[in-house]
């Protein structure tokens, strides 16, 4: 039995999302390759241009099925260039991915493509998601009908550019003590086309229920934002970004305020740290990328699996591969 495992080993494949449909565990990466855009604080180096679905019975030892290029950059009528981070949700009978592009403004925006199966085609609708801007889209079903999409992601994500949902002049970022920049959360329409209502800031508090500040480098939200649930509660996950980690914060609701609770996984090889965590067959699993396989070529990332623990308090144990 391997305890971590390189999932995609032909193929340099990152950002995972992951979900269990039909009782089969799909995973919805970024694709990356060597395009030779030079590496910058803005991500140009991260010019992906499509999308393939992986599929498995089993994460640690079986199969793991390409059923190939699901999406690409010149299908999609907006698109200027940059596939990142996507995620799918069902819904009736039809699946959604959600995704985010640069439009021909170079403006980050998250569009939706629709397929009748977990593993697509995924046909992409004529415009983004009115109101949408960043990146990094995260769903989660909540298992009441309603369905939840987080997104944002700094620098090269965009999110800076914004407050209160509108474009500033200028982008600018808080002073180290004041509130950190927020990932943010927006219920979904009915038809899972559209945002519902105007997207909220996610709140992280810290130990004294403090908002955390924009200096708390080692704790404060980045890009990669992930929720999933564990008894009853509300796990959201996310990277630090420029200080590398995993880290996780527990709410009671899909809208939080979420309370900092600590570190999920440390730096890996490579700028980036991005994850998903899903259970399957009664097992959990912390799914995300590295370069080793590239030695260190942070644009060319290779997906990872391993399993992952809670201590008898509900607290995730901070994995070490
Ligand atoms: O893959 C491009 C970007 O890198 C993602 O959107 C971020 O989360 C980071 O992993």
């Amino acid at each position: 039995m391997k305890n971590v495992r390189y999932l995609v080993e032909n193929d340099y494949m990152a950002d995972p999302a992951v979900h269990v449909f039909n009782d089969r565990l799909y995973i919805y990466p970024s694709h990356d390759w060597e395009s030779g855009i030079p590496e910058n604080d803005n991500g140009d180096h991260f010019d992906m241009r499509d999308y393939h679905v992986f599929s498995t019975d089993d994460v640690m030892n079986g199969e793991i099925k390409d059923h190939g290029v699901v999406l690409k950059v010149e299908d999609i009528p907006w698109a200027g260039r940059q596939l990142w981070d996507c995620d799918v949700a069902y819904k009736d009978g039809k699946y959604y991915m959600y995704f985010p592009l640069k439009d021909k403004n170079d403006v980050f925006h998250i569009g939706v493509a629709v397929s009748d199966r977990p593993e697509g085609p995924f046909i992409p609708q004529s415009d983004p998601i009115k109101g949408s801007y960043s990146i990094d889209p995260a769903i989660l079903d909540d298992g009441d009908g309603n369905y939840y999409m987080y997104f944002g992601g700094l620098w090269g994500g965009q999110l800076q550019r914004y407050r209160d949902n509108k474009a500033l002049e200028c982008a600018t970022f808080p002073a180290d003590n004041e509130s950190a920049i927020p990932s943010r959360v927006v219920k979904l329409s009915k038809d899972m086309l559209e945002f519902a209502e105007e997207p909220k800031p996610v709140v992280i508090l810290d130990e004294t229920g403090k908002p955390l500040t924009a200096g708390d480098n080692s704790r404060r939200f980045f890009e990669a934002s992930w929720v999933h649930k564990y008894n009853g509660k509300y796990y959201f996950s996310y990277s630090t970004g420029d200080t590398h980690l995993l880290c996780y914060a527990i709410g009671d609701n899909p809208y939080g305020p979420f309370v900092y609770q600590g570190v999920i996984l440390q730096p890996v090889v490579g700028w980036t740290t991005h994850h998903a965590i899903a259970e399957y067959k009664g097992k959990w699993y912390l799914f995300h990328h590295d370069c080793v396989p590239s030695n260190g070529k942070t644009w060319l990332r290779s997906l990872k699996v391993c399993e992952l623990e809670y201590t008898q308090d509900g607290k995730i144990k901070t994995v070490n591969e």
